[in-house]
């Protein structure tokens, strides 16, 4: 008799844009299958835990047949390719989403072995389909695609292996900046593997862009480490070889040289909570989800509000990297009714939320994560509490302090991004590392290593102290640590500069 199996299933959602009718599709495949209802994730999409292996091909079959799939969620390949998710800009904030899911479906496996596996597509065996970007052998390691469009840098465009930053101009878009080479991940123990942000390369167009993100996959599909897992992402390829020795072989595969990149400025990286209306009238609710986790309990009836607001919502919904979503293009004679639902299954949280908890991401860790090796999904709620009181006592309540837990140094929260991040140590163990902004261009460092609780608080307690009576206005508590000289960032730890 083989072993009850269960596994994770990720949807592939470019942009993390849902409809409706997809929502209650999802919604029904986490009360039929899942275990642990519907998780939104740091790359705005869906995972679904504890499917068992006999439900995982009608699972499938159902997110296929919604018109979203699964293909080329996990693996080799491009990842679900991201994007600044609120419609509130202009039209060209339109034209750049649209571009996110053109690039994802684009440079997508051609495969038909995922649609025979699971969809019965009918040829089993036989001669493997042709894949012009990935060849026979794929790409040594995932590959990630974001796009951010300024002043909103709510995806971390700076730990995208290709980070596109939106470039508008005149109320047109003009084109993207290139930063290439970003990653999060680390291995505990071993320095040649390091979170690492993105560079900005360069300019291009529109009509330049699909072929631009298609020659950085094929540099690093034949210049990536095939020896060494480790030192298999596109990070690596930059620093072996050197950003310049990169951006030549780009112009060179290209036929035409890059523009110098164009200037830009992001304010924040976190997401903009309740009301906003976009350009064209309509309007976005933006709800705060504690680690994107959608269940069930007590007065927080989450999965069942969503469902609610998916039966009645004529706009669609947008997933965000923060593991937030946004109820967008309601029209404002349906508010009221979206404000009731939100507020009768207690989906309206972050109106009364401190502002750290409405910043807090945590990675999913134990116990479904095979890698963790310290709690962070189920340790955010009860270190947030003690973290909260600490801040209280500070009058710090309304200071919105980027906080971010990874259960290991994989770095799936993008740890190394935030203000104050837990990476994981051991059961109970962490690094507390400080020192991030709030705009997602400079990364964190270590401040006390392997700590438990009681010292990670006691670390905080005299920078608290500091920062409520110093602070300047509006500034951040990262920014605070640097100028007060309580953290010295190495230089490498400064960079993606806005140019
Ligand atoms: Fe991740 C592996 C969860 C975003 C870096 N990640 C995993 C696995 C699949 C564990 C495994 O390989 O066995 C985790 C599944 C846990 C579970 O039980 O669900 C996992 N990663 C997640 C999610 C669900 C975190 C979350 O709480 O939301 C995110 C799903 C994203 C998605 O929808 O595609 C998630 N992972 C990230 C990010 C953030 C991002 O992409 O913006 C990173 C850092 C960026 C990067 O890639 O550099 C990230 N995950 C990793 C790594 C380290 C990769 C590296 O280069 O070293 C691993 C380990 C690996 O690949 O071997 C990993
Ligand atoms: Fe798992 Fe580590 Fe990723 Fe957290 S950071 S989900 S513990 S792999």
């Amino acid at each position: 008799l083989e072993p009850l199996y269960a596994f994770m299933l990720r949807a592939r959602l470019p942009g993390g844009v849902v409809t409706p009718a997809q929502w209650l599709v999802f919604d029904q495949l986490a009360r039929d299958h899942a275990s642990s209802g519907l998780r939104i994730t740091t790359r705005q999409t869906f995972q679904w835990h504890g499917i068992f292996k006999h439900n995982l091909k009608p699972t499938i079959a159902a997110i296929n047949a919604s018109m979203a799939s699964t293909i080329a969620a996990c693996g080799d390949v491009l990842r679900n390719v991201v994007s600044t998710p609120l419609p509130v800009q202009s039209a060209a904030h339109a034209e750049a989403h649209a571009w996110a899911v053109r690039l994802s479906e684009e440079l997508a496996p051609k495969t038909t072995a995922y649609h025979e596996l699971w969809l019965d597509g009918e040829k089993l065996v036989g001669e493997p389909e042709p894949e012009p970007l990935y060849g026979r052998t794929y790409l040594p390691r995932k590959f990630k695609i974001g796009l951010a469009i300024p002043p909103l840098n709510d995806i971390d465009v700076f730990a995208q292996d290709l980070g596109l930053i939106a470039i508008e101009e005149s109320g047109q878009l003009a084109g993207f900046n290139l930063a290439v080479g970003g990653g999060m991940g680390a291995t505990q123990g071993d320095p040649s593997t390091y979170p690492r942000l993105g560079d900005v390369i360069g300019f291009v167009t529109p009509e330049q862009l699909r072929e631009a993100a298609e020659q950085v996959i094929a540099i690093q599909r034949d210049w990536g480490d095939r020896g060494e897992r480790k030192h298999a992402r596109l990070k690596y390829t930059l620093d072996n070889r050197g950003t310049d020795t990169f951006v030549a072989e780009l112009e060179r595969r290209l036929g035409f040289a890059l523009q110098p990149a164009r200037p830009f400025r992001f304010d924040h990286n976190g997401d903009r909570y309740g009301w906003l209306q976009g350009a064209d009238g309509r309007w976005h609710l933006t709800l705060h989800i504690e680690s994107g986790r959608l269940l069930d309990r007590g007065d927080k009836r989450l999965l069942t509000g969503m469902r609610e607001l998916a039966r009645v919502h004529t706009g669609d919904f947008r997933l965000t990297c923060n593991q937030n979503v946004i109820v967008a293009n309601v029209n404002a004679a349906d508010r009221e009714r979206i404000d009731a639902i939100v507020a009768a299954h207690g989906l309206d949280g972050y109106r009364r939320q401190s502002a750290i908890r409405r910043h807090a991401i945590a990675c999913v860790a134990l116990p479904t994560c095979g890698l963790a090796m310290a709690e962070s999904e189920r340790y955010l709620p009860g270190f947030l509490e003690r973290l909260e009181a600490q801040l209280e006592r500070h009058g710090l309540l309304d200071a919105p302090i980027l906080l971010r837990l990874s259960g290991c140094p994989n770095g799936c929260s993008r740890p190394y991004l935030g203000e104050i991040a837990l990476v994981g140590r051991a059961p109970g163990r962490y690094d507390l590392r400080l020192g991030a902004d709030f705009a997602g261009q400079r990364m964190n460092v270590v401040y006390r290593e392997n700590v438990d609780e009681a010292a990670i608080l006691e670390a905080l307690e005299p920078l608290f102290a500091s920062y409520a009576a110093g602070r300047a206005p509006g500034e951040g508590f990262g920014d605070f640590l640097l100028r007060g000289g309580v953290l010295v960032l190495p230089v490498r730890r400064r960079i993606a500069a806005e140019v």
